[in-house]
């Protein structure tokens, strides 16, 4: 077996191998076979390949030179299954996205440009546009910075994204069901997004606290089961069909901030709990719990308009730059932007393992 190139990169708080769509094969049924073997999916411990055993790092991005005037690279993210054979894009990745616009550069799709790279990523899952900026002095990537974000250790150099218009990326509207609450499986539900879609709901009406261990919250059956049937109703309702074998809406518990922040948040992503939260998925939360009446804004401490928007998780905060505004009824975002940073683990070729 031919081995291909790869990149393994950290992206924000998660991990996943990087390709050029050049390097892959074009037909996408075919792609995502060859990936499974890459991942070494479908197995819990992933042994036989290059993921993590977790969904936060058995994740893909394929890069290719944009197809559109206005932006400078394609990237089409993919969530690979751990134990079962998924290959899904029905959702975005803003973690991975961090990776993005430094493998550009390394690959030579994108030139840098001085002290610092301005790149402009379409990302293909939702048609959504970020620019991206990364330090490149003499023309090299600089992994290594001053800014550290909870849930990896030390600190890496700082990757500002900044996102063209968010609201209803795969939806069509920041609130799809038209209404900021809504009644789910009798439980008030903010159904949201802002570049992830997403189901917000008050983590006390679930019987949780909602600072609990994301294990503890797993082992839970009973919540487990309630969450998922609310989840499949939302799917419905967002306009999404049958969201049994997607990833998205993801589910976000909320209860009041305990460590100075704007809020906690507890995210199934969708059936395992996230170990911080996703970047499109902390704009998200953001947006709708700005909004005066959404099922989440009475338990935020909501900071002053232009003030950092700090989201706690289970192993710390992400701030993020949130602004929404309404007309006659309307809401959409005015602003949405964070800071990551990314590393890249080591390049070199992967071989997938044999079909089975
Ligand atoms: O919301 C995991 C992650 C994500 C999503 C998930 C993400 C985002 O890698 O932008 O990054 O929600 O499946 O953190």
């Amino acid at each position: 077996m031919n081995g291909i190139p790869c990149m393994l990169m950290r992206g924000g708080t998660s991990k996943g191998a990087y390709f050029l769509a050049s390097d892959l094969p074009a037909d996408a049924s075919e792609r995502d076979e060859l990936l499974l073997r890459v991942m070494g999916t479908p197995d819990p411990r992933q042994i036989d390949g290059l993921g993590g055993a977790h969904p936060l790092t058995s994740k893909v991005a394929i890069i290719a030179p944009s197809e559109e005037d206005d932006t400078d690279v394609d990237y089409l993210f993919l969530q690979i299954g751990v134990d079962e054979p998924l290959v899904t894009d029905r959702q975005n990745c803003g973690n991975i996205l961090a990776g993005v616009a430094p493998f550009a550069i390394e690959r030579g799709l994108v030139p840098a440009t001085g002290g610092e790279t301005r790149v402009r990523i379409r990302m293909r899952n939702t048609g959504s546009v970020c620019t991206a900026t990364v330090a490149t002095p003499g023309g090299v990537v600089a992994y290594d910075g001053h800014l550290a974000i909870d849930g990896v250790p030390g600190t890496s150099g700082v990757i500002p994204l900044d996102f063209d218009d968010l609201a209803g990326s795969t939806t069509g509207a920041l609130f799809p069901t038209g209404a900021t609450i809504d009644e789910i499986d009798g439980l008030a539900a903010t159904c949201v997004d802002n570049g992830m879609p997403s189901v917000l709901m008050r983590a006390a009406d679930l019987g949780v606290a909602g600072d609990e261990e994301p294990s503890d919250l797993e082992g839970r059956a009973d919540l487990v089961e309630r969450i998922e049937r609310i989840r499949l109703a939302a799917g419905e309702r967002m306009g999404l069909g049958d969201v049994s074998d997607a990833t998205v809406p993801k589910m976000v518990l909320v209860s009041e901030p305990t460590a100075g922040g704007a809020l906690s948040t507890r995210s199934f992503i969708p059936h395992r709990v996230h170990t911080s939260i996703g970047v499109l998925g902390a704009l998200t939360v953001a947006a709708g719990a700005l909004p005066e009446g959404s099922a989440v804004h009475d338990l935020a401490r909501l900071p002053a308009a232009g003030e950092p928007f700090a989201i706690e998780h289970p192993t710390g905060r992400f701030v993020v730059d949130v602004a929404v505004s309404s007309d006659g009824g309307v809401w959409r975002t005015t602003r949405s932007a964070a800071l990551r940073t990314a590393r890249k683990v080591f390049d070199g070729t992967v071989f997938p393992r044999p079909r089975i």
